[in-house]
C-alpha cells in the first residue's frame, strides 16, 4: 500500500474514533468566543492517543510546555522545560480555528529567543487560521480539516447530510478574514528604480524611473519663484541634476503661454518631468476645470499634478476625465511636512487604499513615509534640507539622508535649500549626490 493510502486510512480510523469517543460533537454549541456553533471539539480525550501524547518520546526530541496563566502565576515561567536560546521549536495544538492561540503561543516562545516557523494541529476548524498564521510566519499542517472529516463521517454514515451541510455552512459564514497588517516579508530584495520602472503601468511613471536611473537622480527642486525668468534660469542651471521640476503656477506674476513653452523645452533638454503642485481638493466637477481651464490650462503642459484625498474619490474621476486622455499623472497627498497637519492615521491609510483603486492614474504619494509595498508607487517627500530645521511658518526639515534611508523615499522634493543659494546648480548637485547615495545604500544594505 502507499504510504500516502497508508496515513488516509489512519487520519480516518483516527476520526472515526474521535467521534465514536464525542471528542466531536454535533448540535448547538456555544463556543467561548460566545458564537453558536453546530460542531464541536473536545480534544482533552486525546490524552489517550499516544500517536499525539508520544511525539516527543518517539521522536527523541525534548518538549517544552506553555502555561496559559502566567499572569497569576507572578514569577513563574512562561516555558516549562530546558531549551537553548536560539533553537527552533515546533508547536502542537488539538484544534486551530483563527489561529490567534498558536500566534499567542509562538509569540511567548520567541520573548525567550525560540525561532518558530512551523505548527502542527490535529484539527484545523478551516476558519482562517492557516492564513493568520501564514501571514505571522507560521507554516500550519493539519492532520485533518472539518471539510475532511466531514467526508469521513458522511461516508461511513455517521452523520446526515444536513448535519454536514449545516457545518459546511457555519465554517463559510464565520471564517475569519486575513488581517489587515502586511505579510511579514523576511529579508525582502529591493528593486532598483530601473525595475520598479519595469513593473509600471503609467507610462509617466516609467518614465519618471528611467530618468531617475538614468541621471542618477531621485531630487525634484521646487521652483517657488515668482517670475517666469527666475524660473526659467532656475531650471536651466539645475536641468542636469534633477528628475523633476516642481511648480506652484499660482504664484507667478508674469504667466504666459511663452513660459510653458520655454519650460517645456528646458524639460526636454534637460530630460526632467514636470509636476505641478497645485494641490486639487474640490468636487470632481469644479477640478476638473481647474486642471483644464482658466488662465494656466495644467493639464496641457504638467506631466504629474498631485490632489488632497479629502473631497473622496470623485476629486480623482473629476481629473481623471481631463489627465488620462493626456496621459497624466497624479500623485496623492497622504502626509504632509507641516506642524500639526491633519494628514495622519486613519485619513492617510484611506488615501492610500484611494490610490490603489485608481492606479491608472495615481502614480503615487507626497508623503512623508513609504506607506505602500507596491513597487509601481513612487512616494516623494518634501520638507528637505541639508541645513535647517524649520522655516518659523510650520514647515520641517529632514535631510536627504534621513528622507531616502529611514523614511524611505524615493524623490526627495527640495525649495529654498537649492533656489535660495547663491550657487543653486552646485547645491542642486549637493542634494543630488546626497539623496542618490542614500538610494544606493538602500540597495545594498
Ligand atoms: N510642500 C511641502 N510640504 C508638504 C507638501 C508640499 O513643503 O507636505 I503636500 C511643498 C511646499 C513647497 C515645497 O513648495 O514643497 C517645499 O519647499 P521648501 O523646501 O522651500 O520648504
Amino acid at each position: 500500500m502507499r504510504q500516502a493510502d497508508k496515513m488516509s486510512d489512519r487520519v480516518e480510523k483516527l476520526m472515526l474514533d474521535l467521534f465514536d469517543i464525542e471528542a466531536v460533537k454535533f448540535g448547538d454549541f456555544t463556543l467561548k468566543s460566545g458564537i453558536q456553533s453546530p460542531i464541536y471539539f473536545d480534544l482533552r480525550v486525546i490524552v489517550s492517543y499516544p500517536v499525539i501524547m508520544l511525539m516527543s518520546a518517539h521522536h527523541d526530541v525534548p518538549m517544552l510546555i506553555r502555561r496559559k496563566e502566567a499572569k497569576d502565576y507572578g514569577t513563574k515561567k512562561m516555558i516549562e522545560g530546558k531549551f537553548e536560546p536560539g533553537s527552533s521549536c515546533l508547536i502542537v495544538e488539538d484544534v486551530v480555528t483563527s489561529g490567534s492561540s498558536v500566534k499567542e503561543t509562538a509569540e511567548s516562545l520567541e520573548s525567550v529567543g525560540l525561532v518558530v516557523t512551523d505548527a502542527v494541529v490535529l484539527l484545523d476548524r478551516e476558519q482562517g487560521g492557516k492564513q493568520k498564521l501564514k501571514e505571522a510566519g507560521i507554516a500550519l499542517q493539519s492532520i485533518c480539516g472539518t471539510s475532511q472529516l466531514l467526508r469521513i463521517l458522511r461516508k461511513h454514515e455517521k452523520i446526515p447530510e444536513s448535519v454536514a451541510e449545516q457545518v459546511r455552512d457555519f465554517v463559510r459564514n464565520n471564517t475569519f478574514p486575513p488581517s489587515q497588517e502586511p505579510p511579514v516579508k523576511k529579508s525582502r530584495k529591493i528593486l532598483s528604480y530601473r525595475e520598479r520602472g519595469d513593473l509600471c503601468q503609467h507610462p509617466v511613471a516609467k518614465q519618471l524611473f528611467g530618468i531617475m536611473e538614468s541621471k542618477k537622480s531621485n531630487l525634484a527642486v521646487s521652483a517657488d519663484l515668482c517670475t517666469t525668468a527666475q524660473i526659467l534660469k532656475l531650471a536651466d542651471e539645475v536641468g542636469p541634476h534633477i528628475c523633476m521640476l516642481k511648480t506652484h503656477v499660482d504664484i507667478i506674476n508674469d504667466f504666459s503661454a511663452e513660459f510653458v513653452q520655454s519650460l517645456t523645452e528646458l524639460a526636454n533638454r534637460h530630460e526632467f518631468l514636470i509636476f505641478e503642485d497645485r494641490k486639487f481638493a474640490d468636487i470632481g466637477s469644479t477640478v476638473q476645470h481647474q486642471y483644464r481651464d482658466g488662465l494656466f490650462q495644467i493639464a496641457d503642459w504638467a506631466h504629474l499634478i498631485n490632489a488632497h484625498s479629502l473631497p473622496g474619490a470623485g476629486v480623482l474621476e473629476g481629473l481623471k476625465q481631463v489627465g488620462l486622455g493626456k496621459q497624466r499623472a497624479c500623485l496623492l497627498i497622504a502626509e504632509m511636512s507641516s506642524q500639526g497637519n491633519l494628514a495622519t492615521g486613519e485619513y492617510t491609510k484611506a488615501t492610500v487604499k484611494m490610490a490603489e483603486e485608481h492606479q491608472d492614474f495615481v502614480v503615487g504619494f507626497i508623503s512623508q513615509s513609504q506607506l505602500s509595498d507596491n513597487p509601481a508607487f513612487i512616494h516623494m517627500t518634501p520638507g528637505v534640507q541639508l541645513s535647517g530645521s524649520g522655516d518659523g511658518l510650520g514647515q520641517q526639515y529632514v535631510s536627504p539622508w534621513d528622507a531616502v534611508v529611514t523614511r524611505r523615499a524615493d524623490v526627495i522634493i527640495v525649495g529654498r535649500g537649492v533656489y535660495k543659494d547663491p550657487d543653486p546648480a552646485t547645491a542642486a548637485r549637493s542634494y543630488q549626490t546626497a539623496a542618490f547615495q542614500a538610494y544606493q545604500h538602500r540597495l545594498t544594505n
